[in-house]
């Protein structure tokens, strides 16, 4: 088995996801694609670099991301830095001639992913953004009876994701809420996973006409140095300004004929990954809830008239990714188990020498969706996505 070597710039939240994936994906997938080696990890201060290693179990560790491109022993770049850095760090791996894994969004601006995806395409090496609900078995039951024709033609999806971390006007300053770092608000951040979702089972998305708004327009600055995802500040301390948008709601046309909608907030009290998709075809209906991940929720047409209505499938061993997963059904998928499968599509895209979806391409044209939801929000006015001809 192939030893492929991995560096990790960024030791966070998303750092600790990706290094639980690649020590786990082995075990799950069998024999694995190949072996990830959890060579070096990167961080900002020696503290957050080591702890890091030490925690995450990663052989080394270095506080400049310059480093691991300069290392010929290095093979794959993973990106899980907030967004401000994400199209540097990929640009200079790719040149480097690395593969590179990207956490989403690709990029603060559709501008900077094309850049991106650019430099992949010129390299030649596999790209990869990290979309991972789309790796949720359940959603990938759902692609596959949409596949297979099960609901017909697809005429409606409603897409929403909801989360709540920041609903408290005292929750602090996150670079979540900061244009120059985050590029967008809960467009990019969450709304981008459900763009995705509504790409990987629908289809792309032709036009968009939104409502974009800020609520919550400043909050208390961080005085910690570490980055608070939700939490409450009560003080008079000094508060900055939030100039990314923190709700939106879109009604969507897609190139095929479809249409839905797309709402994204993370100022939903009592959401809190509140991840839907109800999808309605000629021949049936598909609903799923991320907060009840093993399950999906189908009805078809074709059910006899005193049975019609939705009933619940749950996912396990005759489902996608099910042999490599747990033995019973409704055993319980986790987050994990969503990285520990894009860990797996992504080594066996490098071993094999292919290309793995969501790549810097489809990364590149939800950027442009989120940038057309923003325009719209800004206009009022219908707005139509550009298509990137490598997309869907
Ligand atoms: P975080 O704030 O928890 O962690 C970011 C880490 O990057 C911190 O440890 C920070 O010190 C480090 N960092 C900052 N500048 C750096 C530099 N120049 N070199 C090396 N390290 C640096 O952020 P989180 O939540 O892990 O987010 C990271 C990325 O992952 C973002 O793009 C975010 O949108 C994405 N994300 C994706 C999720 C998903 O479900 N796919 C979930 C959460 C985040
Ligand atoms: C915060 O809204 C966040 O961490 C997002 O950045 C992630 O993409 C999402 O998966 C979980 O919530």
């Amino acid at each position: 088995m192939q030893d492929i070597n991995i560096a990790l710039i960024g030791g966070g939240f998303m750092g600790k996801a990706h290094s639980l994936a690649y020590a786990a994906m082995p075990m799950f997938f069998w024999p694995a694609p190949a072996r990830p080696i959890r060579k070096t990890v990167v961080d900002v201060t020696e503290e957050l670099a080591s702890t890091a290693a030490d925690r995450f179990g990663w052989e080394r560790y270095a506080t400049s991301w310059q480093e691991v491109i300069d290392d010929p022993t290095i093979d794959v770049v993973d990106i899980a830095t907030p967004n401000h850095l994400h199209a540097e760090i990929a640009i200079a791996a790719a040149e480097a001639g690395k593969h590179v894994i990207c956490e989403k969004p690709l990029a603060p601006s559709a501008a900077d992913a094309k850049r991106m995806l650019d430099a992949v395409e010129r390299a030649g090496v596999v790209s990869a953004v990290a979309f991972n609900y789309r790796r949720t078995p359940a959603v990938a039951l759902a692609k596959k009876y949409i596949d297979e024709g099960a609901i017909g033609t697809i005429l409606n999806f409603r897409g929403t994701y909801l989360q709540d971390w920041s609903a408290d006007p005292d929750s602090p300053l996150s670079w979540r809420f900061q244009k120059k770092i985050a590029g967008s608000g809960a467009v990019g951040d969450i709304g981008s996973h459900v763009v995705d979702l509504a790409r990987y089972l629908v289809g792309e998305i032709s036009e968009v006409s939104s409502i974009v708004s800020t609520f919550i327009k400043d909050r208390p600055l961080q005085s910690s140095g570490f980055d608070a995802l939700g939490g409450s500040v009560k003080s008079d301390g000094p508060r900055g300004e939030v100039d990314v948008d923190d709700e939106s709601v879109s009604l969507v046309k897609f190139r095929d004929g479809a249409v839905g909608s797309i709402e994204a907030t993370r100022n939903a009290w009592g959401r809190n990954n509140f991840i839907t998709f109800e999808i309605h075809g000629t021949e049936g209906s598909i609903v799923f809830n991320y907060e009840n991940r093993d399950e999906l929720q189908v009805a078809f047409k074709n059910d006899p008239s005193d049975r019609r209505g939705f009933r619940t499938v749950y996912t396990g061993p005759s489902t996608p990714y099910g042999d490599a997963l747990w033995p019973i059904p409704a055993l319980g998928i986790g987050y994990g188990e969503t990285k520990i499968i894009e860990a797996y599509e992504v080594m066996k895209a490098i071993v094999e020498g292919g290309s793995v979806r969501p790549d810097f391409a489809d990364g590149y044209q939800t950027a442009l969706i989120d940038e057309a939801i923003l325009e719209s929000g800004r206009t009022g006015l219908w707005t139509p996505v550009p298509e990137h001809p490598r997309a869907r």
